[in-house]
């Protein structure tokens, strides 16, 4: 059972990364490092074993020892969501009891993938779920796992405890539509980092990714000038983050993340494999462009670019 309702989520979300050892190992003072890191970025929340947290690389043991850790670690300064999803409906309703249990505010997931699930399957899927445990869900939609259609939202929308959708595809104008045809309370997280001013001006209520990891600072620029209405100052963010964004996916991508807070923030370790870690040759490149991009783009306030 956790602190918050899910109308008190909102705003900039880190997918957080799940820190391992240079030998894959899940490494808990690393993980508790990058919470207190990441609390003191002041992120709106955290957003667990997803995507980011290199989730299908580990069990579920290890995925709930990262989640109590983390819980732990916040305390109930920020609310807490943690991504279920599993190949198999057991394996979820395993790791959502154990979410409500430990603490956690929502739960969230991605359809069933690998095999072509049928709508009605995978609306099976998110009803038993959510009536294993009395927290609010948010189902995930992402390419990587199936998109799900609008008609399946809306279906999906009606289950009791599901209230809001991260949604990581860029076809935005569903944001407006679900706000307008299921309805303003049913929040939506956009997922696409590279979008996340285009996200907020259709109609989210936060942004949920990687990159607020390592980059919050522009992302928070982002979410407060396009509260403000400062349309200009909130794309200088956007395009600043965005070449942040394409230049770090040109390498490997999450232990690129990881070292890029080690340089001078946090240790945040290292992936798991089979990602490819990062060669010290690429590391010297990666900090080089990094370093000319922050100039180029005189990109300020920046703590992980500040002492490149
Ligand atoms: O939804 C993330 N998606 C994946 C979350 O990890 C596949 C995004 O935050 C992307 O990593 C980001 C970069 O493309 O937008």
């Amino acid at each position: 059972m956790g602190t918050y309702n899910i109308q008190q989520i909102r705003g900039v979300i880190p997918a957080m990364m799940t820190c391992f050892t240079e030998n894959g190992a899940f490494d808990e003072k690393r993980q508790r490092s990058l919470a207190r890191f990441l609390l003191d970025q002041k992120v709106d929340g955290l957003y667990l074993t997803g995507s980011t947290g290199e989730t299908f690389l580990m069990n579920n043991q290890e995925r709930k020892q990262v989640v109590e850790t983390v819980l732990e670690e916040v305390n109930g300064r920020i609310p807490v969501i943690v991504h279920v999803g599993d190949i198999g409906t057991d394996s979820s309703i395993d790791l959502a009891r154990h979410a409500y249990e430990a603490g956690a505010d929502a739960i969230s997931s991605v359809p069933p993938f690998y095999w072509k699930f049928s709508n009605e399957e995978i609306i099976g899927y998110y009803r038993d779920i959510s009536e294993s445990v009395p927290l609010p869900m948010i189902v995930y939609n992402i390419a990587l796992a199936g998109l799900v259609d609008f008609s399946t939202i809306q279906k999906l929308a009606a289950i009791e405890n599901v209230k809001g959708i991260k949604y990581t595809a860029t076809t935005h104008h569903e944001i407006l539509r679900i706000k307008e045809e299921i309805g303003k309370d049913f929040m939506v997280y956009s997922g696409c980092d590279e979008m996340a001013l285009s996200g907020m001006s259709f109609g989210s209520d936060g942004i949920i990714g990687s990159f607020y990891n390592i980059i919050p600072e522009l992302f928070q620029r982002i979410v407060r000038a396009h509260a403000a209405g400062d349309l200009a100052a909130a794309q200088q963010a956007q395009i600043q983050a965005d070449q942040i964004i394409f230049l770090v996916l040109s390498y490997p991508f999450f232990a690129s993340m990881k070292r890029i807070l080690s340089w001078n923030t946090v240790d945040a370790g290292y992936s798991r494999r089979p990602f490819s870690p990062l060669t010290s040759e690429m590391e010297k490149k990666l900090k080089k462009e990094l370093r000319e991009l922050r100039d180029r783009y005189q990109i300020t306030g920046v703590k992980v670019l500040e002492q490149l």
